[in-house]
């Protein structure tokens, strides 16, 4: 028979049935699959949390009452009832209040597949009815996006794109110093698909060739290759300050390259005056460092000369810059690469994100894949993406954004496809009460996920599993057949044909659907692609073949990358795109913007909150939010492998074994973990490798907030009612996803049932 495949953010898989029983099965030549997949078809099937029929929300049905959305009865109805229902709204608002007034960011990781992507196909719907309000930026890495422009004159996509190969890493590199370290926890994912997971490989190879690493981070898992790794756990968010303590041992034994940054680089005097103490009068030594930071004036002074000794890599994860002045660690990370004048060679310099995705660093040729045209939006409204709370709260607010100052559009109805923003977004109990301001809010989804319950006008979609589709990401060599693995039970469409239905109610379904069926678009994604192939100089084959074959992998797609490599052998012939055509240590552009938390050079800013705070009350923790090592943030939180890591239902989070003693917490007891913003239930778990004052809570339990005894406790363990809503600066305006003190007691109280994994109440109509 021939073998089916799929493919999802964590994975490529067979397709092998056994009688009824379906098992997805990694590819054979994948190094070290990701553990997600063991519980996407658990999670896929569960009908009871999958929404069976599209629903409409009582209350709006009824008398189009809003503030009741996160606690009301669906009344399911039939396609035609509800596609009627949403064209209609859509219609009055237009009409009422212009595009501007819908929003539809609708920012997500949805599924992976080329045809079948959520946002393209919302995005592309809208733009043919006259647009929408839009976002910029991303969760992942929104300040570096904003900052990496004006200091290196890349992209945050070009400069992911160009980053150095780890294989050049392990062969040359001597000294890996990693702040927030490198984990294969978060090389499971690739944003569009994998074919496979090899950067433990390369690691590996890195050890076994001698390079000694550094992970300087609160959780020493954050490197998995542990072995033999120094580990320096970190007070959270400071490693700004750290970094600069760096520079001034260099600068004071003389340990810097000074020809490199004469010749590429701008801004150095200004940046060594402020290092050395020359305009603040503080100067920013190893003893000033040792207090903000923990780590001891003798590390950081070892740490500078080695860093000088060898050959280094300053390598920062993404999580670094989600955080309060989160674009500061990464420029100084930069910045500390250039004194090293090690830049643009092979393995050493700087690198931002090897770990926190499995494609960063990857040594394949990197080959843009057609997609579906989204088409242009005519509406110029945008948020920076973490700013939905503002946006629905305080319409017509101005805000500032890459020096720019913009105004809030009067959002009235919210189009969402393919994310979860009661997973993604900080303060989760302020963005609740913002979310009854529109009028209207649509959602498709495949679960009852907490954004699902939160809508007045739900769509079941279908899983990827339920649907052809084509995986083709420019980072992966593999190119795949998504063969729908089994029919969808439930009555579901595909994103596509639910906004078919809509687009042929709004009279733009030939604008929209071009007249072609999903096969015939699948079609010519794949005639598009064999274009693609020609011009890299190689063949694709046929359609047919390709659904027959299931996998084909491009041919001699290996290529090495070194970044900056061009610029440093030649700074003239090939400048950067900044103002100075050089890296800016100084940032002329940021002095003209003058805002208060982006300074024109890189400096240690106190965060919002922080342990260092000296008005802080007593036993305060730092809250790591990171990526869920069993799931893909809250995707199958409803199946097998998710589940198997919580205790009692709820979230493990990790506390210190001291502390634990401290506060008489046991592992496997319930605490609950505080601020002011809120309250959430996890069950404890003790470790000693942790920072002693920070507490580690993965994101992704499917928000649950209950009312217990007048207060309303999120039940299941979700670190985002404890978060922040603030943007790291007025520059890029990000989340600031891991800065957030919480306090813990332990619950004596009975525990609350997890309701969020069972569906809201559901009727027939009258
Ligand atoms: N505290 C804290 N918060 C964070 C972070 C953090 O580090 N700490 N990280 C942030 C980051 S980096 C990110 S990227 C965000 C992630 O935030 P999201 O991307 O919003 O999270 P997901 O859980 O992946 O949500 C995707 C949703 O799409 C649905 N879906 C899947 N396939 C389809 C489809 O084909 N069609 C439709 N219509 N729906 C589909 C899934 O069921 C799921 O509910 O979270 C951010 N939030
Ligand atoms: N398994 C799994 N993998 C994923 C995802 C997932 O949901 N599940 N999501 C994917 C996505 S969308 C993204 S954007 C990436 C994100 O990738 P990352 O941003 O790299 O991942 P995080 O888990 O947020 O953070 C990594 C580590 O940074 C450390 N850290 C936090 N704050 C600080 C600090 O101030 N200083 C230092 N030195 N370290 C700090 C924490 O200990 C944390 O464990 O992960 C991707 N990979
Ligand atoms: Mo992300």
């Amino acid at each position: 028979m021939r073998q089916k495949y799929t493919a999802a953010h964590w994975g490529s898989y067979q397709v092998n049935a056994s009688g009824d029983e379906v098992k997805l099965e990694p590819l054979d030549d994948d190094p070290n699959p990701s553990t997600i997949g063991n519980g996407w078809m658990s999670a896929t099937t569960d009908n009871q949390l999958r929404i069976t029929k599209p629903a409409v929300r009582k209350g709006w049905l009824e008398n189009r009452q809003t503030s009741n959305r996160c606690n009301d009865t669906y009344i399911e109805v039939e396609w035609d009832v509800a596609l009627d229902l949403a064209a209609k709204e859509l219609t009055r608002v237009r009409q009422a209040h212009g595009n501007s007034a819908i929003y539809a960011g609708s920012y997500g990781w949805a599924s992976t597949g080329r045809f079948h992507h959520a946002q393209s196909q919302l995005k592309r719907f809208l733009n043919t009815i006259g647009g929408f309000t839009s976002s910029k930026t991303t969760y992942s890495h929104g300040a570096a996006e904003v900052l990496l422009p004006h200091i290196t004159g890349m992209s945050n996509r070009v400069f992911q794109d160009e980053m150095t190969s780890l294989e050049l890493v392990a062969e040359h590199c001597e000294y890996l110093v990693c702040f927030g370290g490198i984990s294969a926890r978060t090389a499971q994912i690739t944003s569009s698909g994998t074919s496979k997971h090899e950067v433990e490989n390369w690691l590996e190879a890195a050890r076994q060739n001698g390079m000694k690493v550094v992970n300087i981070s609160p959780l020493r898992s954050d490197f998995s290759s542990d072995a033999g790794a120094q580990w320096l756990p970190i007070r959270p968010n400071t490693d700004a300050a750290l970094m600069l303590a760096i520079a001034h041992t260099l600068i004071d034994r003389n340990l810097y390259d000074e020809a490199f940054l004469n010749t590429y680089c701008v801004g150095w005097d200004a940046f060594k005056a402020y290092v050395m103490g020359d305009t603040d009068g503080i100067a920013k030594t190893p003893e000033w460092a040792e207090e903000i930071t923990e780590i001891s004036e003798s590390d950081i002074i070892e740490l500078a000369e080695n860093m000088a000794r060898y050959k280094t890599m300053v390598s920062t994860t993404w999580a670094m810059q989600r955080a309060d002045h989160g674009e500061q660690p990464i420029w100084l990370a930069l910045t500390l690469a250039a004194m090293l004048g090690q830049i643009g060679q092979k393995g050493t310099g700087f690198s931002f994100g090897y770990g926190s995705t499995t494609p960063v660093g990857r040594s394949d040729k990197l080959i843009s894949w057609p997609s579906v045209p989204q088409g242009q939006n005519p509406v110029k409204d945008f948020i920076p993406v973490a700013k939905i709370t503002e946006l629905l709260s305080t319409p017509g607010k101005n805000f500032k954004f890459d020096g720019k100052t913009h105004q809030m559009p009067d959002i009235k109805l919210v189009y969402w496809a393919g994310g979860n923003p009661f997973h993604h977004q900080q303060d989760l109990n302020k963005l609740n009460d913002a979310w009854t301001k529109p009028d209207t809010v649509i959602v498709h989804e495949q679960f009852w996920t907490s954004t699902a319950r939160r809508a007045d006008i739900v769509f079941p979609v279908t899983s990827s599993l339920e649907r052809d589709d084509i995986m083709m990401n420019r980072r992966d060599p593999k190119l795949v057949w998504m063969e729908r693995v089994y029919e969808a039970k439930i009555d579901a469409k595909s994103d596509h044909d639910i906004l078919c239905g809509l687009a042929e109610r709004l009279g733009v379904l030939d604008e929209f659907a071009e007249g072609k069926s999903v096969d015939q678009w699948l079609e010519q994604l794949w005639s598009d692609s064999q274009k693609v192939a020609k011009s890299e100089e190689f063949e694709l084959p046929s359609f047919e073949d390709f659904k027959n074959e299931g996998v084909f992998e491009c041919p001699n797609s290996s290529e090495t990358r070194i970044q900056f490599s061009d610029f440093i052998a030649d700074p003239e012939a090939n400048p950067l795109n900044t103002p100075s055509g050089k890296i800016e240590i100084y940032s002329e552009t940021f002095a003209k913007m003058e805002l208060a938390d982006c300074p024109p050079h890189p400096m240690w800013l106190e965060p919002v909150e922080w342990l260092g705070d000296k008005n802080n009350k007593p036993n305060a923790l730092h809250l790591i939010s990171g990526q869920p090592a069993t799931r893909l943030h809250s995707q199958l939180d409803n199946g097998s492998e998710s589940k198997s890591t919580k205790i009692k239902g709820r979230e493990p989070a990790y506390l210190h074994t001291d502390f634990a003693a401290k506060m008489g917490t046991q592992s496997g007891d319930i605490i609950l973990v505080h601020n002011e913003r809120g309250k959430c239930l996890c069950a404890a778990q003790l470790t000693d490798d942790i920072h002693p004052q920070s507490i580690s809570l993965a994101t992704g339990a499917w928000y649950d907030p209950q009312e217990i005894d007048g207060e309303i406790i999120e039940v299941h363990g979700n670190p985002n009612v404890l978060t922040i809503d603030k943007g790291c600066s007025e520059l890029s305006q990000s989340n600031i996803a891991h800065t957030a003190l919480v306090w813990v007691s332990k619950w004596e109280k009975p525990l609350p049932p997890i309701k969020v994994h069972s569906p809201p109440e559901i009727k027939q109509p009258n």
